[in-house]
């Protein structure tokens, strides 16, 4: 029998602006109401060995040195290859918290160089779409208070001006708004999930054979 491969849609975006509760909306309403084949999953995967290390430095219990810890997201990518390549040819559609446009984004955002950054990631398996949740460079919807490395105001800011490089980079890349019009608030969780739903229902439609394509190449 002849299954068609899975889409790979990725969330990117800022800490805290809503990427987790939307993936799980769609991949709720994907699986239980259109019942497509699913799973969602999100980077880092904290509980791999490595993915073990970048959490503790997440939470300020180990040091490692920038290039070091870029290379450790990266290598935590590099592990979970083979089983999404095997779950995509099965079938499934892969929902991905963050992706290796993380990685360049809050590596660059230190200093460090993007062509190194993205070297690292080359040959992955390249997303279907990437949605880039983007709450317009002047809001102060968000507020950073958490306790893990990154979440200051300050850092995102830094970050976000970096994820900016990706936007017309490539056509997979769609920006969805979070914030309302008057650039005071964030949009209601459903009209943001039905813009998503569109999206991903033109990416799934444009999925016509099994072959798997590489990121960055
Ligand atoms: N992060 C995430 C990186 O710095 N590089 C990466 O490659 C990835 C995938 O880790 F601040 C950062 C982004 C975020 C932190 O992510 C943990 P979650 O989504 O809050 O678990």
């Amino acid at each position: 029998m002849c299954t068609k491969r899975g889409a790979l849609i990725i969330f990117e975006g800022l800490d805290r602006i809503g990427k987790t509760t939307q993936s799980k909306l769609l991949s709720n309403y994907l699986s239980e109401e259109c019942g497509i084949l699913c799973e969602r999953l999100a980077f880092p995967d904290r509980s791999t060995q490595i993915g073990s290390l970048i959490d503790n430095y997440l939470q300020r219990k180990i040091e490692f040195n920038d290039h070091t810890i870029h290379l450790l997201f990266s290598a935590n990518r590099w592990e979970c290859m083979d089983s999404m390549r095997e779950k995509l040819l099965q079938g499934y559609t892969l929902i991905v918290d963050r992706y290796a446009y993380s990685g360049v984004a809050f590596s660059q955002a230190k200093g460090l160089d993007k062509k190194w950054c993205q070297s690292c990631d080359i040959g992955l398996i390249k997303p279907d779409l990437v949605l880039y949740f983007n709450r317009g460079i002047q809001s102060n919807c968000l507020s950073y208070t958490g306790d893990e490395r990154y979440e200051t105001k300050q850092f995102q800011e830094k970050v976000e001006s970096q994820f900016e490089q990706f936007r017309s980079s490539s056509h997979q890349w769609k920006d969805i708004n979070v914030i309302n019009s008057d650039n005071t608030n964030m949009r209601d969780k459903e009209s943001i999930q039905n813009e998503i739903r569109l999206y991903v229902k033109e990416s799934l439609e444009k999925i016509k054979s099994n072959n798997i394509e590489e990121l960055w190449k």
